[in-house]
């Protein structure tokens, strides 16, 4: 059984998905501790519920990027994980953060990367016509949203969806590929390799392992 870190921001309803699934079973890991950038986020509340170690570490309380990820790692390695997991995490990571976890750390973006890496990205579908829009799992690298995609779930764009509609349609397939993503990796299926991903010593095609939900 592995031993995971969760970094969020927010809500923390991908971290409910990935605490559920080890509850019950189909993740073979232990979630160590959830770690937010913000004290409010309502994840520290889910975390401590199921019983998790929760820790805030504010990133305005950091003249730098560079301390702020500095203390991020020093309190992430107190446990140890075998992965760490990105789940609705908004703040950039450095170089040498990223470096410290290459091929250990997975996020999950609300667009099909590489289109649409970084923020606003259910707004930009939407503006951008796109009839599909979806998710991805990818491995963290220094690029933003640009490290070698595991898998991804496409849902249709609808005539009267506004940006909160779509959010909500790409939030209920998230709460499927991620624990998915994370059974793989727990289960030692689930490898980076340069910038591809293997899935029992297979390269996946760049998109990722696809869930198509648009039939
Ligand atoms: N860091 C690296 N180096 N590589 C990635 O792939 C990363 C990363 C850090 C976070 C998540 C990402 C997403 O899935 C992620 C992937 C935050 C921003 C952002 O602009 C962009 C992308 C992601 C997360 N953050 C602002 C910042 O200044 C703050 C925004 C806010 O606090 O609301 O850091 O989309
Ligand atoms: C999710 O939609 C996730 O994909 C997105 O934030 C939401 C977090 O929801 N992540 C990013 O935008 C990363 N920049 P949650 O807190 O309920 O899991």
């Amino acid at each position: 059984m592995i031993n995971l870190v969760v970094l969020i921001s927010g809500s923390g309803s991908n971290l409910q998905a990935l605490i559920d699934a080890c509850a019950a079973g189909t993740i073979d890991a232990r979630i160590a501790a959830v770690i937010s950038n913000r004290p409010n986020a309502f994840g520290l509340e889910r975390a401590r519920q199921a019983g998790v170690a929760a820790h805030c570490i504010d990133h305005t309380e950091y003249g730098s990027r560079e301390e702020f990820d500095c203390q991020l790692q020093q309190q992430i390695d107190h446990y140890q994980p075998d992965l760490v997991v990105l789940a609705g995490f908004m703040r950039i990571l450095t170089p040498a953060f990223t470096r410290h976890y290459l091929g250990r750390m997975l996020n999950i973006h609300p667009s099909l990367l590489p289109k649409y890496p970084g923020l606003n990205t259910h707004q930009r579908a939407l503006d951008a016509g796109d009839a599909s829009h979806g998710v991805t799992v990818h491995f963290v690298t220094p690029e933003l949203d640009g490290g070698p995609n595991v898998v991804q779930a496409i849902v249709p764009v609808l005539p009267a969806d506004d940006a909160a509609a779509l959010a909500r349609r790409v939030l209920a397939q998230e709460h499927v590929i991620y624990p998915l993503a994370v059974s793989w990796f727990a289960e030692g299926r689930l490898q980076m390799d340069d910038n591809r991903c293997l899935l029992d010593g297979q390269p996946l095609p760049a998109s990722g392992y696809i869930i198509d939900s648009r039939r």
